[in-house]
């Protein structure tokens, strides 16, 4: 504990009887005793002792060796010599936010599940965002999986949906999970490359497990570099059960689906955010819910009843298959909003710890071979990572709820349990804590009593043998312009494999069984001989294609919360950024000026203009729309300064909406290019509704082979 809490409510620590279920902020108020906060707090050590030289260690005279007596500067070092805990194996990288989830009506036919009644009602939930591949320091914008993990606080107990920013997953069973990811981190030897899959031993492992077809062609798609974690879909991707007060159980897909639309970077911006700011994804995250702009979702399910589960051509067990939303739509639940950045990243990011096996009466699992190995995973690996089996004491996991049982003791325990009997049955504490008997509500858990009887044996269902079918329904559901990021994402991946053989093997026996033309695109940017025909036989899908997988129909026909970067120079026009200014800010969008420096410049009309930034200081790769006033002396100045050029230039390969005004239609002569769908020239404050159009379609798709020097 930090040296200058205020005196704990000790009923925190002994976990309290008093439950306030009306309190929305229930969460937060439990947090509130394990708060710290320093203001007109005297320094101390964590003993208690008020400190009265924090900057030099007692020696020996002013110029004689130190003393092993310091205490406080022992107590001090030691604390800061393990500062750290072991990174998480997988999805190391991460960010979080607190908020709150809220459902639109009584949900009861499907669930009993008590967060899933009430609409009056707000449940606290903390969700973590990760990247999957890279370490603690890596960088946000590179190719990966996003994880997406929900920790509900509801009052029944928490429930974790630790799921991601993709509906299915690489392997079919937790036994080889290990063997991915040592395939797919960073390689043995020099631990190269750091948050990314291209490389030989992912390229190696994926070419020689047809099962990872379907999510490799997801992780080669825009789905892979999300523009912000506010525009991600997410995912449960296993089918869980849901049982309602009558004990009927229906299978359920979990979807969270962003209420600003799903839109992602283009490659070339995401590989130089990656540099330019590493945090792009976190800080978005941030400012975002610093700036009033509450990411929300909406939480749904697709339902199958129990007695539909063998209706489809592929098993719901199987965790590389979706449910096409086309066979079964997703029925709405209610929305979850992130109100509230963490106070401190450590005690609660790093610390918070997802189990899928958290779980609430009402939702219970399948048997999902997955699935069922992760149930045991996250708890094993908390217990190294957090250092013992009380991580749920930690303020973050706490539930909301009472925890009264008979566990005690090991390390860090804080509770400090006052009742005799760590057993039951007992007759000393009068046989307290007892079991509740399962309900129609507020009951004890009580397990599906789902019946099997089968053979104990290690064997892969035959109804888990199809790789290839979903695979290419994704490929043939894309847009032209996701089609083609695919196949140039496939192409730089194994371009960097280094084994000839690997790269063939992708191409031959993965890529041909999905589709031939992929195939062959990607063999010819490898310099391959371009496959055939397919190795094996895909059954027909009972789709050909799936509208709900393509990006391109997933915007929010609006610009909410979008950002437009303004140029300027000595001499613009000021009264044109004002209106532009009101305009975004009635849509709910965001401006920030730009200057050649941070210092302010002079308008036309000799106003000063205060600058948000230099253009170096906030790049293109920043904004989703460029906006360039006029005014002769600014363009003229604009003209002649290489990094406003480029910054024009950029946006423009990067495809996104620029408007030009007045004297501004010169830059287009100085950089050769010319108008199109989302480079509008001549713009005031009666078109600015073109331009916020040409926003809100996230990108100009139609300059793409134009912008990269590719004949349309
Ligand atoms: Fe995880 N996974 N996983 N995973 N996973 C972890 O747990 C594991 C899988 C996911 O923000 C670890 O606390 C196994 C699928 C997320 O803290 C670990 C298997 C999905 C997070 C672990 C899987 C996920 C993790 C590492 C195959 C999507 C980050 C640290 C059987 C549905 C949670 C930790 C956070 C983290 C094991 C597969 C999502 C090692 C064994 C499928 C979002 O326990």
């Amino acid at each position: 504990m930090s040296t200058n809490n205020p005196p704990v409510d000790k009923s925190q620590l002994a976990g309290t009887d008093t439950l306030d279920r009306g309190n929305t902020n229930a969460k937060l108020d439990s947090l509130e005793a394990f708060r710290s906060d320093a203001t007109e707090q005297a320094l101390r050590t964590n003993q208690g002792v008020k400190i009265a030289d924090n900057q030099n260690t007692l020696r020996v005279g002013a110029r004689g060796p130190s003393l092993l007596e310091d205490f406080i500067m022992r107590e001090k070092i030691t604390h800061f010599d393990h500062e750290r805990i072991p990174e998480r194996i997988v999805h190391a990288r991460g960010t979080g936010a607190h908020g709150y989830f809220q459902c639109y009506e009584a949900h009861s036919a499907l669930t009993k599940a008590g967060f899933l009644q009430d609409p009056s009602k707000k449940t606290p939930v903390f969700v973590r965002f990760s990247t999957v591949q890279g370490p603690r320091g890596s960088g946000d914008t590179v190719r990966d999986v996003r994880g997406f993990a929900v920790k509900f606080f509801t009052d029944e107990g928490n429930f974790d949906l630790v799921g991601n920013n993709m509906p299915v997953f690489f392997i079919q069973d937790a036994i080889k999970f290990p063997d991915f990811v040592h395939a797919v981190k960073p390689e043995p030897h020099n631990e190269i490359p750091t948050g990314g899959s291209a490389h030989d031993t992912f390229w190696d492992f994926v070419s020689l497990v047809p099962e990872s077809a379907h999510m490799v062609i997801w992780a080669m798609s825009d789905r892979a570099i999300p523009k912000s974690l506010r525009s991600m879909q997410g995912f449960g991707v296993h089918t869980f059960r849901m049982i309602n007060a009558e004990g009927r159980s229906s299978f359920v897909k979990f979807h969270w689906r962003p209420k600003v639309g799903t839109c992602s970077l283009v490659w070339d911006e995401a590989q130089k955010l990656a540099g330019k700011d590493t945090d792009y994804h976190r800080r978005d995250l941030w400012e975002a819910i610093e700036m009033g702009d509450y990411p929300e979702w909406e939480f749904g399910v697709q339902i199958v009843a129990e007695e539909d589960e063998h209706k489809f051509d592929f098993d719901l067990l199987d965790p590389t298959k979706i449910i096409p939303e086309e066979l079964v739509p997703i029925t709405p639940l209610g929305k979850m909003v992130l109100n509230r950045n963490p106070d401190n990243f450590f005690a609660e990011v790093e610390q918070v710890a997802f189990c899928p096996g958290h779980i609430v009466p009402g939702i219970d699992f399948s048997n999902d071979p997955l699935l069922q190995g992760r149930l045991f995973s996250y708890t094993d690996t908390q217990i190294s990572r957090l250092g013992g089996p009380n991580f749920h004491e930690l303020p973050i996991n706490r539930a909301i709820t009472p925890v009264h049982n008979g566990q005690r003791d090991a390390m860090h325990r804080t509770t400090i349990d006052k009742g005799r009997a760590s057993y039951e049955p007992n007759s000393i504490d009068g046989g307290w804590p007892k079991e509740t008997p399962p309900g129609p509500q507020d009951g004890g858990f009580e397990s599906y009593p789902e019946r099997i009887d089968a053979h104990k044996i290690r064997q892969r269902s035959d109804s888990f043998s199809d790789h290839f079918s979903q695979a290419r329904l994704f490929y043939k559901s894309m847009s032209p312009h996701e089609q083609e990021h695919i196949i140039a994402a496939y192409s730089f991946e194994l371009g960097k494999v280094e084994r000839e053989f690997i790269r063939a093997r992708q191409v031959n026996e993965i890529l041909a069984n999905i589709d031939l033309e992929l195939a062959g695109r990607v063999a010819k940017n490898l310099g391959l001989p371009a496959p055939t025909a397919g190795t094996v036989d895909v059954p027909t899908p009972s789709l050909e294609k799936s509208p709900a997988l393509s990006q391109a129909n997933l915007l929010s026909g609006d610009i909410k919360t979008r950002k437009v970067a303004v140029l300027v120079a000595d001499g613009v026009d000021g009264a044109i950024i004002d209106a532009l200014k009101q305009a975004l800010k009635a849509e709910g969008a965001h401006a920030k000026v730009l200057g050649p420096t941070s210092a302010p410049v002079t308008t036309a009309d000799g106003q000063t203009l205060p600058v948000d930034a230099s253009m170096e200081g906030m790049p293109s790769i920043a904004f989703d729309a460029v906006f360039v006033p006029g005014g002769a002396e600014s363009i003229k100045a604009l003209s002649r300064d290489g990094v406003a050029l480029h910054y024009v230039l950029e946006a423009y390969k990067h495809l996104k909406a620029i408007a030009l005004h007045g004297e501004a239609r010169q830059l287009l002569v100085e950089l050769k290019l010319g108008v199109d769908a989302g480079l509008i020239e001549d713009v005031d404050a009666s078109n600015f509704p073109r331009f916020f159009a040409a926003i809100a379609q996230h990108r100009v798709w139609g300059r793409e082979a134009k912008a990269k020097g590719v004949p349309a």
